[in-house]
């Protein structure tokens, strides 16, 4: 065990699968209860993607539209200019979003992108927003350049467990992905790390991921949970769905395996209902992605969100450090705006 008392990270795959294995009941019971001893359960933390760099990636990862190893309806653009990139963290914080997460679709950034990637998270610091990075893989120099350029995250994920991993990415190991993130929690950034779901693994491949990252020396602060977005032209378009129940005890479990972390209901929420959704969130989930875009890929509408937060009496997380309202302002107006007489009734009921 290290860190703080409650945080473990000695799990077991199969401990763990028996957490999965409780009645769905007891399993949400538990997870609530250690949501609530952790954090605000009516509150989640909003954050908003741009793709800065899109499409023709050398990595052959399945489920992903922008490798170049498969066609896909997705339009090839190069690194993004600085000033759009802004232009664009402007538009999510005026909607609300208190975090801004740039995506590039690289193996790893080149040196010779350095500079720009560097004036982009300067811009968003600047707007006040918190700024967080997913560019593959990073060297140890470049962890510490983004982190003395304010970068507060940065985004690896795992993906899976170990065991599957070689039939999802075959470019690139699960080591480096391990290295990464080695790099990253020495530059002193915190991060963001998790995986995808409904790739056709096994239910202990989603405990062995899940005990890979619960048991890292420090737990990530932000767990990603991807429902994987079928996309047509990629290896999984015709994947077989996996069960929402499923994905629901995949939140709980990693609720209660990383009591501290926020876990984000992330890619995926398109194709859910707002049932399962709330389901996520009373599993411990705590954090969305919120815009009409992920990367590539559709999210719901900004308004539908407002809709769904002010339906279940959730509010937008503030930034951190700042207890004030300032940076929840937008989205709560935003929210308040949406409230109907019918709506009103619905959550007083
Ligand atoms: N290229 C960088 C990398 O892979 O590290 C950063 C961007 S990549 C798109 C970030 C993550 O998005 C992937 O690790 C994967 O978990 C998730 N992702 C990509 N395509 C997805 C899809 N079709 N459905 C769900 N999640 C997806
Ligand atoms: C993460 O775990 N999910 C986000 C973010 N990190 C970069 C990406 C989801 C991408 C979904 C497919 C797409 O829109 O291209
Ligand atoms: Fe490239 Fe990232 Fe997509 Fe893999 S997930 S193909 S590394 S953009």
């Amino acid at each position: 065990m290290t860190g703080s008392a409650d945080i473990r990270n000695d799990w077991t795959v199969a401990e763990v699968n028996s957490l999965f294995a409780l009645p769905f009941n007891d399993l949400l019971f538990k997870a609530q209860g250690i949501h609530r001893a952790n954090f605000d359960p009516n509150e989640v933390q909003v954050s908003t993607l741009l793709s800065i760099k899109t499409g023709a990636c050398p990595e052959d990862c399945k489920y992903c539209p922008q490798s170049a190893h498969y066609t896909t309806d997705v339009e090839k653009e190069r690194l993004l200019e600085v000033e759009k990139v802004l232009a664009e963290a402007q538009k999510a914080k005026d909607l609300g979003s208190t975090r801004f997460c740039m995506g590039a679709a690289w193996r790893n950034p080149k040196d010779r992108d350095m500079p720009y990637i560097v004036e982009m998270v300067k811009g968003v610091k600047a707007l006040g927003l918190e700024s967080c990075m997913t560019l593959g893989m990073l060297s140890r120099e470049q962890a510490a350049m983004l982190k003395e350029s304010g970068l507060d995250y940065y985004n690896h994920n795992l993906d899976t467990s170990p065991e599957f991993y070689g039939e999802i990415i075959t470019t690139r190991t699960y080591a480096d992905r391990l290295n990464t993130l080695q790099h990253v929690r020495d530059s002193g950034m915190k991060i963001c790390s998790g995986g995808i779901v409904g790739l056709g693994e096994t239910a202990n491949d989603r405990s062995a991921l899940l005990v890979q990252l619960a048991n890292l020396p420090q737990q990530p602060e932000s767990v990603p949970i991807n429902m994987l977005v079928k996309v047509e032209g990629t290896p999984l378009q015709d994947e077989v769905d996996l069960d929402p129940f499923e994905f629901i005890r995949t939140i709980a479990v990693a609720r209660i395996m990383m009591p501290k972390s926020h876990v984000r209901l992330s890619a995926g929420r398109e194709e859910m209902s707002e049932q399962t959704q709330s389901l996520c969130f009373f599993a411990g989930a705590n954090s969305i992605f919120y815009g009409s875009k992920l990367l590539t890929t559709a999210n719901p509408e900004a308004d539908s969100d407002q809709i769904l937060f002010q339906k279940l009496g959730i509010r937008p997380e503030a930034r951190q450090g700042y207890s004030d309202e300032v940076h929840q302002a937008a989205l709560s107006d935003a929210i308040v705006e949406q409230q109907q007489p019918q709506l009103f009734y619905d959550a007083a009921h």
